[in-house]
């Protein structure tokens, strides 16, 4: 029998009315043992055995979302921030298929995502029987696994199956890498009504007994490979001309990551060029031989010849810089991957050999003995080039956007959790983001670089969370305005940046921007929002500074609570204009 005691009772009382609200009930439940903590749900009909579960379990903090797309994304960014799956539930038909770009998104970066779509049993479909649309692996290869689960049934061994199933789809969602799992749950008949054959059942069942055993999943580790370590070692020991390339990486303890890096670096004498998009940046007493500004320091082609080196240790996704791609794809280094996932990471299709596990598992017993010249070369580079940016930056009044980069480095509270979004403002980060030890932490959606669920997945990681940053473009933000719908649930305090240029200013680069009024209309598409407007409708706090020492003042201490914009309003021909400039100057006259 299930609520002897209420106040401690497994499953709420709700989730004891029929066998479509116990299943959702033992599926809540099994969720939270898996070490799911918080479930997006958005409504729906056919879903509600899979929302009363949740919702109804103590356990679990299930916050509800109207528009999938924004829930997904806001689940997504929930699963970044704690590293744990977040369960996502919605209706059937296409309210499943706006999930899809955060699964896709999911899967690309190594997030764990718990999918469960709601359905019409298999005899309600292919008949329009409304709302049905076919969800039979609808998300294609990207989640890690799929199940179609039985239609519920009043009997045990249907039970033991879910536990197993739902535990294993948990798994799946971690082990032996993170992404999304997909399962499609069918009812045929979701609404809370008492159902008569269900009583005797649920009579005989012993909920106590049924979820004895079950280990959360939390805290499992990957593999040791430890004996292959002394192999790995040897391949860089005695290497002068070496290089550890950390490109967009979001690892669960930043710091943990970075004194790894670190050490390796260390103990191989190499240097380690730092995207801005990694956390390595804001620790940069941990890494000796920092270096960020190589993306300026590689146009300048005696530096880029001087430089060849002879291995590479790339940990994450490559770094976003054109110019370093091109010199890697040239120089045609041995490449060595960090990479516990099975993904194929080298876009560049080098001389690459994976290592399957994280570098924070490898202990390296190679030594240098003394430092080498390359590396003081690099350091020497680094060194004239940041001045060189650091003066000009210092010196412009005028808003150039890159300078937000530069100055939210320096400017934001220790710690603060940063998105990034997709376009301009994830490279100015790694033109722009200066090294320091602010501990600040990046996030951003590059595993399939959309412009789509920004806004939502900024607020899933700054939900409960502390005081969070995005820094997002106009026509990005205006791509995910229903994210900010969920204003009335979400708790902590996220500042959006807004960079206005009036349209997606980043393919100003692209020779067809030549092309006048069609450009403008058809591919930078200004929308001419007026901002101020927009945030009083959303009941946003909004500021629109006009010099940097106040956009500073906003910054360098973040609110508590509550969503708020801070407009810079810039010009996209202009910034185009200045980034080429800059770099032209800084690779001209830095001096080997
Ligand atoms: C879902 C999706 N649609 C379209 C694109 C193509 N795209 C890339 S950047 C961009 C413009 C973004 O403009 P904005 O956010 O204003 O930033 P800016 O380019 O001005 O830095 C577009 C449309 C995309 N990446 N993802």
């Amino acid at each position: 029998m299930i609520t002897v005691d209420k106040e401690n009772a497994v499953l709420s009382p709700i989730c004891e009315m029929n066998v479509n609200m116990f299943w959702g009930g033992i599926i809540g439940e099994v969720l939270a043992r898996c070490g799911v903590k918080y479930v997006v749900s958005s409504p729906g009909s056919r879903s509600v055995p899979l929302t009363f579960g949740c919702a109804a379990n103590k356990k679990l903090k299930t916050i509800p979302v109207i528009d999938e797309r924004s829930a997904g994304f806001f689940a997504l960014g929930l699963a970044k921030r704690t590293g744990r799956p977040v369960a996502l539930i919605c209706s059937s038909g296409t309210a499943a298929a706006n999930f899809y770009s955060a699964i896709i998104e999911a899967r690309m970066t190594r997030v764990p995502l718990v999918v469960l779509t709601a359905d019409r049993p298999p005899e309600l479909r292919e008949c329009h029987s409304g709302q049905t649309i076919d969800q039979v692996k609808m998300y294609s290869n990207y989640p890690l696994f799929y199940k179609e689960l039985a239609v519920p049934e009043a009997d045990f061994d249907f039970f033991y199956y879910l536990r197993q199933m739902v535990t294993y789809a948990c798994e799946r969602s971690l082990f032996p890498q993170k992404g999304p799992v997909h399962l499609n749950v069918s009812f045929r008949n979701p609404y809370p009504e008492v159902d008569d054959g269900f009583a005797s059942f649920i009579k005989e069942f012993d909920i106590e007994d049924f979820f004895s055993g079950m280990v959360s999943l939390e805290g499992m580790s990957g593999v040791n490979r430890q004996s292959d370590f002394s192999l790995i070692s040897s391949k860089f020991q005695g290497i002068d001309r070496g290089l550890i390339v950390v490109g967009t990486v979001q690892p669960k303890d930043p710091k943990s990551f970075s004194m790894s890096v670190g050490r390796l670096a260390k103990s191989l004498g190499w240097p380690v060029l730092a995207e801005g998009l990694s956390p390595i940046r804001n620790y940069a007493n941990e890494v000796p031989g920092l270096i960020t500004r190589y993306d300026a320091i590689l146009r300048n082609c005696e530096a880029a010849e001087s430089l060849r080196p002879e291995k590479i240790i790339q940990i994450g996704d490559l770094p976003t810089s054109k110019v370093l791609r091109a010199w890697l794809k040239r120089m045609k280094p041995e490449t060595w991957v960090f990479e516990s996932s099975a993904d194929n990471v080298d876009a560049l299709h080098g001389n690459t050999h994976f290592l399957r596990f994280d570098v924070e598992d490898f202990i390296c017993d190679a030594k240098v003995s003394a430092t080498s010249m390359y590396f003081g070369t690099w350091r020497n580079l680094e060194e004239q080039a940041d001045k060189l940016i650091a003066d000009r930056l210092g010196r412009e009044m005028g808003f150039f956007e890159g300078k937000i980069s530069w100055l939210l480095s320096e400017s934001l509270p220790e710690e603060t959790p940063i998105f990034i979004a997709t376009s301009m403002p994830v490279r100015d980060i790694e033109f722009f983001w200066q090294k320091g030890n602010r501990r600040i932490q990046p996030y951003f959606n590059r595993g399939a670089n959309g412009i789509d669920g920004i806004v939502s997945t900024a607020l899933g990681i700054a939900h409960e969370n502390k005081p969070a940053v995005l820094l997002v473009g106009d026509l990005t933000l205006l791509h995910d305005t229903n994210g900010l719908l969920i204003k009335n649930y979400f708790k902590g305090s996220l500042t959006i940046i807004l960079i206005n240029n009036n349209g997606g200013r980043i393919f100003e680069n692209l020779p067809v921007a030549q092309h006048g009024t069609i450009f403008e209309e058809f591919i930078a598409t200004p929308q001419d929002i007026d901002f101020k407007k927009f945030s009083d409708y959303h009941g946003i706090e909004y500021h629109r500074p006009d010099s940097w020492e106040i956009f500073n003042s906003l910054i360098e201490k973040l609110p508590d609570e509550g969503i708020r914009m801070i407009e810079i309003i810039t010009d996209g021909k202009f910034d185009v204009a200045f980034r080429k400039n800059l770099f032209k100057t800084v690779s001209e006259k830095i001096i080997i």
